[in-house]
């Protein structure tokens, strides 16, 4: 895969896309955000989901590069939705070295995008046993004005740490949790995820929504943002713009 992936870097144009899924703030129903997901159309096999892929580049480095053209590609097409946040996934290699964070810090000062529009998700996984670089480049990412999302919540090993440990302001329920909502532990889970960042002054978004008890429920217990299939599937950027033109 390591010499697919390479092509598929040098041809990153073609065969490299973002779609964005749509997050909405459960207040008032208004888009608020968008989640980059990448896409991988391999010329022979077809569509590669990033959960096959990312762990090669990992492995092989390549996530270096390919983080970089994320990011570059995911600023670029915000140009098209100015006021939306724009989420971006990021993998604690990339946070690890120096470079992220300048190339981040690069866009911000050439003016190709507005920080605090910017945010990162990162997984708890990606957390544990994390180097005192990934803090930094997590604080330096906060004082650029760009935020931090714990992806996953949930689902990873010793969450409440990371809370208190990392500089995070959001955190992203894991789809798993609202899959279960419709039992009693697990609405009692979610109710007491809610309360905890909210007690913690952080925001809170649900993914993996796909019904809309499980929509009304979150906006019952506090929860503040939502995404997932009962509201949109991730859209490529063109899809996405016209969406939001129906919208106006
Ligand atoms: O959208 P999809 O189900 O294909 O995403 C699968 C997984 O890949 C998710 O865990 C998601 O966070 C991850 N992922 C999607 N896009 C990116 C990306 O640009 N970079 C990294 N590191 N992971 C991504
Ligand atoms: O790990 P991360 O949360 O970044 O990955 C998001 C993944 O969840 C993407 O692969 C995206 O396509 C997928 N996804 C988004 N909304 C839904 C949904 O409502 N149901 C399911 N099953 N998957 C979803
Ligand atoms: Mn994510
Ligand atoms: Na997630």
């Amino acid at each position: 895969i390591y010499r697919e992936l390479r092509v598929a870097l040098a041809d990153r144009d073609r065969q490299l896309e973002l779609h964005y899924q749509p997050i909405y703030a459960l207040e008032d129903g208004r888009m608020v955000g968008v989640e980059a997901l990448l896409r991988w159309h391999h010329p022979d096999v077809g569509l590669v989901s990033p959960a096959e892929f990312v762990r090669s580049a990992e492995e092989t480095g390549l996530i270096q590069v390919l983080g970089e053209w994320v990011l570059h590609r995911a600023v670029e097409d915000a140009r098209a939705w100015p006021d939306l946040r724009i989420a971006v996934n990021v993998s604690p290699i990339q946070l690890r070295s120096r470079e992220f964070v300048e190339t981040v810090r690069r866009l911000v000062d050439e003016g190709h995008i507005v920080p605090d529009r910017l945010e990162v998700e990162l997984t708890e996984t990606a957390l544990l046993g994390a180097s005192g670089e990934v803090a930094r480049s997590l604080s330096e990412l906060r004082r650029l004005g760009v935020a931090c999302a714990l992806d996953d919540f949930g689902t990873g090993y010793s969450s409440l740490s990371h809370i208190r440990d990392f500089a995070v302001d959001r955190i992203k329920i894991d789809r798993s949790f609202v899959q279960a909502l419709n039992t009693v532990p697990g609405a009692a889970l979610v109710e007491a995820i809610v309360s905890l960042a909210r007690a913690n002054g952080l925001q809170l978004t649900a993914e993996g929504v796909e019904r809309v008890d499980q929509y009304e429920f979150l906006k019952k217990v506090g929860c503040h943002e939502v995404q997932g299939y009962l509201l949109s599937r991730p859209l490529p950027a063109e899809k996405l713009v016209a969406l939001l033109a129906r919208r106006h």
